[in-house]
């Protein structure tokens, strides 16, 4: 049985008064629920969200991490420094990440090493754009992005895996449940291939325009485990709903 696990990745939003604001909302909010939840607020404001989350039962994690350990490398951080600053959780090739920061998948092998060794959870993001799918390419090229970033791993303990369609980010578009299955179900057939002794452990979470409205049909699904939540974990009431259905 698997916990689900609910992320929001609050992406560049956020300053210190809106985040203050926010997460003693959403945790005043946050009544009932069986999921695992981390906020992933921007890098600056990890300490902050550190504070305000004290004692409760809430993650945190970071939005991306370096591929690197230290050194002479303007502008990065590194998965120890994220350690120590308290998240336990890190978001791995987002697709925005792939596509503004031209992130490969051998470079994504390296930060997931990173990770794990630093001792957080990375959850690697994968999904296929709009002309992919249409092309009927969909699965071939989510394979090419799981096999790509998993090639340094020798299991699948201490991951997770966000299936995120990059036509449904941010638009309002959301895979269809069924759509959102079928393709979980086919992540886990390609992850039991690559360690069938822990693939069934793993959590899939599905991604893009998850909303309250939508949140309970996509959790219902067989293989969706939570989800990564944009633009609705930035809106407490709407956050803090789809924490409860999962
Ligand atoms: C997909 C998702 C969170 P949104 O990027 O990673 O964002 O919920 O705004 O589509």
């Amino acid at each position: 049985m698997r916990q689900p696990l609910v992320i929001a990745n609050w992406k560049m939003h956020g300053k210190g008064a809106f985040n203050q604001a926010l997460v003693s909302d959403f945790l005043a909010l946050l009544k009932e629920y069986r999921a695992a939840c981390v906020l992933c607020p921007p890098t600056v404001y990890l300490g902050q969200v550190a504070q305000l989350l004290g004692s409760r039962d809430v993650m945190l994690g970071a939005q991306d991490c370096s591929h690197i350990d230290e050194g002479a490398y303007t502008g990065e951080v590194s998965a120890e420094m994220l350690r120590d600053c308290g998240c336990e959780w890190v978001i791995v090739g987002h697709s925005e990440r792939r596509q503004y920061h031209q992130e490969s998948d051998a470079l994504l092998a390296a930060k997931l090493t990173r990770a794990q060794r630093a001792g957080l959870t990375p959850v690697l993001c994968v999904g296929e754009t709009q002309e992919q799918r249409e092309a009927g390419a969909a699965e071939h090229v989510v394979k090419a992005q799981l096999l790509g970033a998993l090639s340094d791993l020798s299991d699948l303990k201490g991951l997770a895996i966000a299936y995120e369609p990059v036509w449904a980010i941010g638009t309002g578009l959301t895979a269809t449940p069924e759509q959102a299955q079928d393709m979980h179900a086919f992540i886990r057939s390609v992850l039991r291939e690559f360690d069938a002794a822990n693939a069934d452990a793993l959590r899939i979470l599905y991604g893009g325009s998850v909303k309250a409205g939508n949140a309970a049909e996509l959790f219902a699904q067989t293989d969706i485990d939570g989800a990564l939540v944009g633009g609705a974990s930035l809106d407490a009431e709407a956050f803090a709903a789809i924490v409860s259905a999962a």
